[in-house]
């Protein structure tokens, strides 16, 4: 069996109780320990005070879980050599019977696998700078464009071009949603500076959206993005001149594919004291709870005909 589903996932999706899915690779790529473990918890928790079932989902020798216990995220938070699991390395993990942490689009593809339409991240990965040559595009992207889950995160950070970025998810029929705002949410600040076509005003409008495109059959995910909040924010000109000396010593030390993301986070975090992680785990419970918002409005008007 590659996908087992907790007992609590399976009676909440049974009961038609509303379900959150988490990824796993923000626990052992994305975050140090023992703040990963912390947060995930405290993730978790968010969603239940919220009214939704979580299911924070990695893979364990070579099997899918979805909704993780508490001392299975504990062991993923500490233990070394996970293997970033992404599309393309979901076949292998399952055959080799390795463990496998879940990127944004392994998580949307096992949480579509079993029934679960609402995701929360903290940030998507994108076209990376630069991509003209390296070719470096997130296969998030290409998850976003044919899988049907809608991913709630803060943007996206500019450790990517966030430009082509927003031209890709729009060339490939993905809907980008600002919560409560007009521009596309930069991660650490809650501006990126560029523009969305859609503000929405509350999670029911969101809701909305989901339900037509589920609908009318258009397969493939919705993107919403959710603005870190003011008091958490970091001043956008301070981060991102850290962000390109990280990118430089990234490209001095010639890390490359799946590496370069989690060697710019850790930089990240090292340079500015903690501060950047401080802002990431207060922009995941800022998701948890605009994320649990839409997953129960959308729940109450799934099966409504109107
Ligand atoms: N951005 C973050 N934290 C993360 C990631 C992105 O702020 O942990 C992870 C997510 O799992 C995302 C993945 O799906 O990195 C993207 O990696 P890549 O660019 O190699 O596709
Ligand atoms: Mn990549």
């Amino acid at each position: 069996m590659y996908i087992v589903i907790s007992q609590k996932v399976l009676d909440a999706l049974k009961n038609n109780q509303p379900v959150v899915a988490l990824e796993s690779t923000i626990i052992s790529h994305g975050m140090p320990y023992p703040q990963n473990v912390e947060t995930a918890l405290n993730v978790e928790k968010i969603i239940k005070e919220n009214g939704c079932v979580p299911a924070t989902i990695g893979i364990i020798d070579g099997q899918a879980i979805i909704g993780m216990d508490e001392k299975q995220i504990n062991m993923f938070g500490q233990r070394k050599g996970i293997v970033k699991v992404s599309r393309r390395d979901l076949p292998v993990v399952f055959a080799k019977k390795l463990w496998g942490a879940t990127t944004v689009a392994a998580t949307m593809i096992l949480a579509n696998m079993a029934g679960i339409e609402i995701f929360v991240t903290g940030g998507i990965g994108g076209v990376h700078k630069n991509a003209q040559q390296t070719f470096d595009i997130s296969s998030d992207l290409q998850e976003l464009a044919k899988t049907n889950v809608t991913v709630i995160c803060a943007g996206a950070k500019a450790i990517l071009d966030l430009p082509l970025t927003l031209e890709y998810l729009e060339t490939f029929g993905v809907p980008v949603l600002g919560y409560k705002s007009s521009n596309l949410a930069a991660f650490y600040s809650k501006d990126s500076g560029f523009k969305l076509d859609y503000e929405m005003k509350d999670e029911k409008e969101i809701a909305q959206v989901i339900k037509c495109k589920r609908q009318l059959k258009l397969d493939g995910g919705i993107l919403v993005s959710n603005p870190i909040l003011d008091q958490d924010s970091i001043d956008n000109d301070y981060i991102n001149n850290i962000i390109n000396n990280a990118i430089d010593k990234a490209n001095k030390l010639q890390i490359k594919g799946k590496d370069i993301t989690p060697f710019l986070l850790k930089e990240i975090v090292d340079e500015t004291q903690n501060k950047s992680l401080m802002a990431n785990i207060a922009l995941i419970y800022n998701n948890a709870l605009v994320g649990s918002k839409i997953a129960f409005e959308y729940n109450q008007i799934k099966n409504n005909n109107d």
